[in-house]
């Protein structure tokens, strides 16, 4: 029995047939060239696919995060570096969600709207895990602030229309001297460096972005000076939930194809053995706990209460099911397993467990709430 509501259920089913039709037929041909799929965004447009992440006031669907979730799983079932490339935009609408006025959410909204392509830049060398160490500074001149360093692993910067950067308004006062700011795709000074090559996910684009002097309005600064680290750390919070949806996906594509191999091997015989019995019981028991994880993440979001640790824990926990569900339906497929599409699964896989903070950031914000002093027992009581 389902939960879900008749509306999500049809939601479900639109982003079902939207990923069967437009991302599954191409999955595996975009992997082996290693290439952004351009049809897909096409296709994206056709289908409006970033209105359900855009609020109704600013022209979208604004559905909830459960719904989102919903959706984000189909993509991810579909091919997780084309779930990739379209989750990344959402990350990026999160900041301008979370800090953006009126004028900067229209300004960053609208093109999501006709399915423009968005890109997050937090991470630099030197900077990833320790989110507030980056080097790319912004100085401000007169209306405009100039922008000057490099960001490392940026999904979908090579082709991004809009961009959220991170920079340092003030260096001396390390992760509170960070700021957030919007830019847009054709700035003098900024270019793509590297193209990285990947295990997984190879459909989506991930590249180094070099900015020298690179000149934005004033006004495109998101909250005040020194906010970035506080937009940041909210803007993953929304965003992480949607590794786990790509990973459920992916766990639940690698079982499919195992049952489908299995029944069409075995033609009329109703059961394998029983030692396979057991293990896709468990596959299945795994990834049916997974989801029911994210989705309770995604209603205490929709609740308005705070999901910061269920959030960290709902990305370590699918991502580590991805990763075992995959590499046991290799296993357990054995030369079939390792020279099918259920390779690729392994492989998308494993990047799960390391984008949007590693899966050992995740413990660390975990164990930092667990730890955290328990709210007095008059707050509780006043739900605070
Ligand atoms: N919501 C709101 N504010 C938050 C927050 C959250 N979830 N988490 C932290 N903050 C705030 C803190 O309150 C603090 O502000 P104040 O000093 O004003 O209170 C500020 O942010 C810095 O927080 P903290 O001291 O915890 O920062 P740390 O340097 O210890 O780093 C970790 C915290 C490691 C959790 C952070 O650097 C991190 O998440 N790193 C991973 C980055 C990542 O996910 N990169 C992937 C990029 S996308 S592929």
């Amino acid at each position: 029995m389902s939960l879900l509501t008749p509306e999500q259920k049809a939601i479900q089913q639109q982003a079902r047939e939207f990923a069967a039709k437009h991302i599954i037929p191409f999955a595996s041909q975009y992997d082996k060239s290693c290439e952004f799929h351009p049809y897909l965004l096409e296709a994206a447009k056709e289908s409006k696919i970033f209105a359900m992440a855009v609020p109704v006031e600013y022209g979208g669907l604004g559905y909830d995060a459960l719904t989102q979730a919903l959706v984000l799983e189909e993509w991810g079932y579909g091919c997780a570096g084309m779930g990739t490339t379209l989750a990344a935009s959402i990350l990026s609408m999160d900041s301008v969600l979370v800090a953006g006025t009126p004028e900067q959410k229209k300004l960053f909204f609208t093109p999501m709207l006709e399915t423009k392509i968005g890109s997050f830049g937090l991470t630099e060398p030197g900077a990833g895990s320790d989110a507030g160490a980056g080097k790319t500074t912004a100085v401000k001149d007169g209306d405009s602030y100039i922008l000057n360093g490099t960001k490392c692993w940026i999904t979908n910067g090579g082709f991004a229309d809009v961009y959220v950067i991170y920079a340092s308004t003030d260096p001396t006062k390390g992760v509170k001297g960070l700021s957030a700011f919007i830019l847009e795709r054709g700035l003098e000074g900024f270019t793509v460096g590297t193209v990285d090559h990947k295990l997984g996910i190879r459909s989506s684009n991930t590249v180094e972005l070099l900015m020298k002097d690179v000149r934005i309005p004033a006004d495109h600064l998101l909250g005040k000076e020194g906010e970035g680290m506080k937009i940041a750390m909210m803007t993953l919070d929304l965003a992480r939930p949607a590794i786990a949806a790509l990973s459920v996906g992916l766990a639940q594509r690698s079982l499919d194809e195992c049952v489908k191999h299995l029944q069409a091997k075995f033609p009329g015989k109703p059961q394998p053995g029983q030692t396979l019995q057991f293990k896709l019981a468990d596959m299945e028991t795994e990834i049916q706990a997974a989801r029911q994880m994210l989705h309770h993440t995604m209603v205490l979001r929709d609740s308005g209460v705070p999901f910061s640790k269920e959030s960290a824990i709902a990305k370590v926990f699918c991502s580590d099911v991805a990763m075992r569900i995959t590499t046991q339906a290799v296993q357990l497929m054995g030369g079939y397993g390792y020279t099918s599409e259920l390779g690729k699964y392994m492989r998308d896989s494993k990047i799960m467990q390391i984008y949007e903070g590693t899966n050992q950031i995740q413990r660390l914000v975990i164990s930092r709430a667990v730890l955290a002093p328990a709210p007095a027992a008059s707050a509780q009581k006043a739900g605070k």
